[in-house]
C-alpha cells in the first residue's frame, strides 16, 4: 500500500477516502513526515508564511454550549460570572494601541450573541472600516452568520452581500468542529449542522469572499470522521476554489464539559498535519495555529506539510487561553522570523489572502 500511494503523490493523484483511512490506521510517522514534506515543498518551496493580526472577540455570551467550549457563558452571565460584551469604544481602544502599518488583519469571533443580527454586524464592520480603511476583516463563523441571518430574518446570501459592503473581507474556519452528525450532535448540539456551514462557505466563495476551513480532533471522533469531514472540504473546494487554508485544531481538555478526556500528544497532531496535507490536494495551505498548538509544536509541524503560522495575535484572544493554551498568546513578528530562519525555511509576512508582502 505505502509504494502505491508513494506513486499516487509523487504524480499528484488524488488519493481516496479509503486509503485516508489506512494511513491513519498504518502509516509510520516517518513516511507520512516525507510525503507531506515533498507535497509542501511543490506548492511552496521553503516559504513559511506568517501574518500581522490581532483577535477581537466582542462578546462570549452565546446562545449554544458546546462541550468541547470552555469560552462561552450565558446570555444573562454577568461580568463576575466571566462574560464580557465590548463596545465599539473598547474596540477602538484596542486599534489605537498599534500604528497603521503594524496589523493588516483582524479576526473576528465570539460567542452567537441571541440579540445580535447582521445590522449589529454591520455597523461594527463600518465602523471598523472608518477608523481603519484598509484592514482585512476576517469576520465570523458560519454559525454566527447563519444566526444573524435568523435574526435579522434575511437569505444568507443576502446577508453576507450586506455584510461584505459593510467592509467584510473574509471568513475565519471556525464552527467547523467535526461535520459527522452523530458527533457533531453530541459535542456541539444545537448549532447549525454540517450542510449549513458548507452552505454558507459555499455561498460566501459564489459572491468573491474567501474563507478558512478548520477541523476540530481528538475528541470522540473516530479517524473515519476525521477523513469524512475534509472530504466534505475537499469536494466544495473542486466546486469553488474559495478556501485559502486548512486549519486542524486540536481539543484542548481544561475548563470545559469534556475535561475527562484526554488530549491527543504530539505525535498524532503531527500525522494528521501530514495527512491533511496529503488528502487535500486542493487546498493550497495547511496552517498550524501557535495559539492552540504552542509555539514550539506549531514550529515543529513545518516539518509535516504545515506552510503557514497564523499571525502574531497580540494577546488578544481568549478562546484557546481559556482551555488550558498559551494564557497570553503573542508573538512578535521578529521572533516568528528569527525562528522560521534558524529551522532553513524563508518566513514570508502574507496578507490574509496569502499575498507576499514586501515592508
Ligand atoms: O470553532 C473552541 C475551536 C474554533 C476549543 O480561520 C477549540 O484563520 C480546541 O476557528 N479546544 C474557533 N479547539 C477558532 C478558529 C480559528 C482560529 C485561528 C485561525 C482561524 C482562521 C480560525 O476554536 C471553534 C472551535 O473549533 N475551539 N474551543 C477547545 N477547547
Ligand atoms: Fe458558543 Fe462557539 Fe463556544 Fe459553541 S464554540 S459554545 S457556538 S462560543
Amino acid at each position: 500500500m505505502l509504494e502505491t500511494l508513494e506513486k499516487k503523490i509523487a504524480s499528484a493523484e488524488r488519493i481516496s477516502s479509503e486509503e485516508a483511512i489506512w494511513l491513519y490506521e498504518n502509516a509510520p510517522t516517518a513516511w507520512l513526515k516525507t510525503q507531506a514534506n515533498s507535497i509542501r515543498k511543490k506548492l511552496h518551496g521553503e516559504k513559511a508564511f506568517y501574518n500581522k493580526n490581532i483577535h477581537f472577540e466582542p462578546t462570549n455570551k452565546c446562545i449554544y454550549s458546546c462541550k468541547f467550549c470552555s469560552f462561552y457563558r450565558k446570555p444573562n452571565a454577568t461580568e463576575t460570572d466571566g462574560a464580557w460584551d465590548y463596545s465599539l469604544k473598547d474596540l477602538d481602544e484596542k486599534l489605537s494601541k498599534y500604528a497603521v502599518d503594524d496589523l493588516t488583519e483582524i479576526h473576528i469571533t465570539g460567542g452567537v450573541h441571541p440579540d445580535r443580527g447582521i445590522d449589529w454586524a454591520v455597523e461594527l464592520l463600518s465602523h471598523i472600516k472608518s477608523v481603519r480603511p484598509n484592514i482585512h476583516i476576517k469576520a465570523f463563523t458560519a454559525v454566527e452568520v447563519t444566526w444573524m441571518c435568523k435574526v435579522s430574518k434575511v437569505e444568507l446570501t443576502e446577508g453576507l452581500k450586506a455584510l461584505k459592503e459593510a467592509g467584510l473581507d473574509s471568513l475565519p474556519g471556525g464552527g467547523a468542529e467535526i461535520f459527522n452528525p452523530e458527533i457533531r450532535r453530541k459535542i456541539a448540539g444545537g448549532k447549525a449542522p454540517a450542510d449549513r456551514w458548507l452552505e454558507v462557505h459555499g455561498a460566501a466563495h459564489n459572491i468573491g469572499i474567501e474563507s478558512n476551513a478548520t477541523m476540530l480532533y481528538g475528541h470522540i471522533e473516530e479517524f473515519t470522521h476525521r477523513v469524512d469531514h475534509m472530504k466534505q472540504l475537499r469536494d466544495l473546494q473542486d466546486k469553488t476554489q474559495g478556501f485559502n487554508a486548512f486549519i486542524p485544531l486540536r481539543y484542548r481538555n481544561e475548563n470545559n464539559k469534556m475535561s475527562d478526556r484526554n488530549e491527543v500528544n504530539q505525535e498524532e497532531d503531527f500525522r494528521n498535519f501530514a495527512i491533511a496535507r496529503i488528502f487535500l490536494d486542493n487546498i493550497k495551505h495547511l496552517k498550524a495555529y501557535w495559539v492552540m498548538l504552542g509555539v514550539e509544536n506549531a514550529f515543529a509541524s513545518l516539518d509535516y506539510g504545515v506552510d503557514d503560522l497564523d499571525g502574531t495575535v497580540d494577546d488578544s484572544t481568549k478562546i484557546y487561553s481559556m482551555a488550558g493554551s498559551i494564557e497570553n498568546p503573542t508573538l512578535t513578528s521578529k521572533f516568528l522570523i528569527d525562528e522560521i530562519t534558524k529551522l532553513g525555511r524563508t518566513p514570508v509576512e502574507r496578507d490574509s489572502l496569502y499575498q507576499e508582502l514586501v515592508r
